[in-house]
């Protein structure tokens, strides 16, 4: 079957970014701490599409350090609301908004910047704030800094493998201090205060070689971490999706921590060619590395459902990848996609001859183990994850898949989920925001409460997909795989808009 591909609802976005200074403030108590404020920077980016837009918001703090803020502005449109907001506590009263700080980005010290957004809803167009308060405190407009790299106008790639710790290069890169070193850094704040960790580098350069530690995946400090990343579609059809500029602006653009390599076995996939589907992924799995990017070789079974119907294929594929690529510290293998149709027993029977050969090749590598009725823990087919937790697969250092589609699976899923939480190490290898199918409807609403309950409980995610397949679960619009710019909003479509808006906060990677 091929991919979907049906004309797509009309899709409307305008990029602002203000960028505003406070002028010289007088000294003020600030939760514990007396701040002695001598101004702040807002940088407001906003994306929009009919009747709602997304808002990311950097508040800097250029003052004395501060210990609990809230950030005030208003709305120019009484027709805008806030809905979904992350990384802050919104409260709205008419057109007067206030953001408070949270748990982890309270503390700013002097020029420390917290990165806070949300999605909004609208009847009058998305026009930008032009005042912003701080602990109260008016800002006046002097800028002091200029917008951060535009968004809406994505900047055409030039070297042809750039790398994340290269010399600069037209793309955006992850480092937004202003004085550019040999390495870039992930953080936007030049001064790093307690509440951000000291990451610098990539996702593996921080993190290391990964392994399973009780119910979370850990870095080498045998500290859990959150991997977020995007998926591939199917590489027999999105091919011309992963090249060099596509994998920059992942890294750089996106901020992702990983790209799920997404091989189907049938519908004209591994099957059909073996050698040159294995080159295919294992060149993927390099460009990845070259960037400081995990990757996940996913076989991705899907029709038929029972995965011992590819047994001996997956044997001779992972014994090939293990192998080639044992010496690298950031590759995740995923055995089974969506095993569906069959049971718990019969998935678990096959884990049991793929680990094995795994190991054989790379004895600690982390392996996702796939779960019934589609890797819903067993949900869609009337089970539950007691069916995992009473008979676990007979292996170390494995995670359990789980996958979701928002605009289908909701509270009942996150119910199995948080209960499964506690006792399974699990991974989210595969969601959408919309339907299963793939297309329909983007449930922003649904997605938000998964991807919050994922941030909370440490579980990593990949979202389908990094492609402009025409189908609302692709992030890029249709085409876009025939250009050569992916960075920014400009690209993308509804969904993809909010998963880069996701993905993109800094990540928050103990090391120590
Ligand atoms: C879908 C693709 C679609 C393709 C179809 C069949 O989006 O273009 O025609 O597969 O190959 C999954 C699967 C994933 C599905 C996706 C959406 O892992 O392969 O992709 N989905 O249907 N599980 C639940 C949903």
């Amino acid at each position: 079957m091929k991919p979907l591909s049906r004309p797509r609802r009309g899709f409307l976005r305008i990029g602002a970014t203000v960028a505003l200074a406070l002028g010289s403030l007088a000294a003020m108590p600030v939760g514990n701490a007396v701040a002695t404020a001598a101004g702040c920077a807002v940088t407001y980016t906003t994306s929009s599409w009919p009747g709602g837009f997304s808002a990311n918001i950097t508040v800097k703090n250029l003052g004395g350090a501060i210990d609990g803020w809230k950030l005030g502005f208003s709305f120019p449109s009484s027709g805008q609301k806030v809905g979904h907001g992350w990384s802050a506590v919104y409260d709205q009263d008419g057109t007067a908004v206030t953001a408070g700080s949270v748990g982890y980005n309270k503390s700013l010290a002097t020029g420390a910047s917290a990165n806070i957004g949300f999605i909004g809803s609208t009847t009058g167009g998305n026009p930008i704030p032009t005042t912003f308060t701080l602990n109260g405190v008016t800002c006046n407009d002097t800028a002091t800094r200029p917008p951060s790299p535009p968004t809406p106008t994505p900047t055409p790639t030039a070297t042809p493998t750039p790398t994340r710790t290269a010399t600069p290069t037209p793309t955006p890169t992850r480092t937004a201090t202003p004085t550019p070193t040999p390495t870039a850094t992930r953080t936007a704040t030049p001064t790093p205060t307690s509440t951000a960790p000291p990451a610098t580098g990539t996702p593996v350069g921080i993190n290391g070689k990964l392994h399973v530690c009780g119910v979370h995946l850990c870095n080498k400090y045998n500290r859990p971490i959150q991997l977020r990343g995007m998926s591939t579609h199917g590489l027999q059809w999105f091919a011309k999706c992963y090249n060099d500029a596509s994998l920059n602006a992942l890294a750089n653009d996106w901020k992702a921590d990983f790209l799920r390599v997404a091989m189907y076995v049938q519908e004209g996939g591994y099957e059909t060619n073996p050698t040159a589907f294995t080159e295919q992924v294992n060149r993927y799995v390099d460009m990845a590395t070259a960037r400081g990017l995990y990757s996940i070789i996913d076989f991705h079974t899907l029709t038929p459902g029972d995965p011992n119907h590819n047994l001996a294929r997956a044997k001779t594929f992972f014994a090939s990848v293990a192998a080639r690529n044992a010496g690298r510290s950031n590759v995740i293998y995923e055995i089974a996609n969506e095993p569906n149709g069959v049971s718990w027993a019969s998935i678990k029977s096959y884990a049991e001859q793929v680990i094995p050969v795994i190991r054989a090749a790379d004895p600690d590598a982390v392996i996702i183990v796939g779960t019934r009725a589609w890797s819903s823990l067993g949900v869609s087919e009337g089970s539950n994850e007691t069916e995992i937790v009473n008979n676990p697969v007979d292996a170390e250092n494995i995670m359990y898949a789980f996958h979701f589609y928002a605009a289908s699976h909701k509270d009942n899923y996150r119910a199995a989920v948080s209960r499964a939480a506690a006792k399974l190490p699990l991974f989210v290898s595969e969601f959408g925001t919309v339907t299963a199918s793939g297309n329909g409807e983007v449930d922003l609403a649904s997605t938000a409460a998964w991807i919050d309950m994922l941030d909370q409980l440490k579980i990593g995610y990949a979202n389908w997909t990094y492609s402009d397949a025409g189908e609302s679960s692709a992030a890029f619009k249709a085409g876009t795989c025939s250009g050569t710019a992916y960075a920014g909003t400009g690209v993308l479509n509804q969904s993809g808009v909010y998963i880069r808006d996701r993905i993109r906060t800094a990540d928050n990677f103990p090391t120590g």
